[in-house]
């Protein structure tokens, strides 16, 4: 063996050398990187909402005067599309529901107060700054939906402002 046949040699042993610790330098992030995915994992259903921009949520309003939920879940940042089905037959002027999300500090009784005089306008009254997102006042048999950006971390009073209907159409619309 030549000189330059040895150096070509260590050249090659050199560069093998590299690439295994390259190598073992990977797997050892992989294996770094790896627990918190799994740890994740077990959190299960939750933590994949939690990924998705958009979440779709379907409330359902009935003509016995009931939400089917009586709270939402989100996550800040997310887009929510919600849609508000009238499941029952009942028409609009005797049992219309809507979905009002409100600010926090709202107050329900007041906010109501104010909606009852705006019939003309689906009972959503002409200051809206204590409202966040709502949808149409809808008769039975209509649907709704709505697309808003979910406010930040926080609890917050969603509501019927047909009048009368709040004390049992309420629920908490909850940010995480
Ligand atoms: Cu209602």
């Amino acid at each position: 063996m030549n000189y330059s046949k040895m150096k070509s040699v260590l050249a090659l042993l050199t560069i093998s050398g590299a690439l295994l610790i390259s190598c073992n330098k990977t797997e050892q992030t992989e294996a770094v990187t790896d627990a918190p995915v799994e740890t994740v994992a077990t959190d299960g259903a939750a933590d994949a909402a939690a990924k998705q921009d958009t979440i779709n949520i379907t409330l359902n309003g009935n003509d016995k005067m009931q939400y089917d939920l009586s709270e939402i879940d989100v996550y800040e940042g997310q887009t929510v599309v919600l849609t508000l089905n009238h499941t029952g037959t009942m028409p609009v002027a005797s049992m219309g529901h809507n979905f009002v999300l409100l600010k926090n500090g709202t107050d329900l009784e007041k906010f109501e107060a104010e909606a009852a005089k705006a019939q003309k306008e689906g009972y959503i009254p002409a200051d809206t700054s204590e409202i966040i997102a709502h949808t149409k006042l809808l008769g039975g048999g209509e649907s709704d939906t709505i697309t808003f950006q979910a406010p930040a971390k926080g609890t917050y009073d969603y509501m019927c402002s047909f009048p009368g209907h709040y004390s049992m159409m309420k629920g908490k619309f909850n940010v995480k």
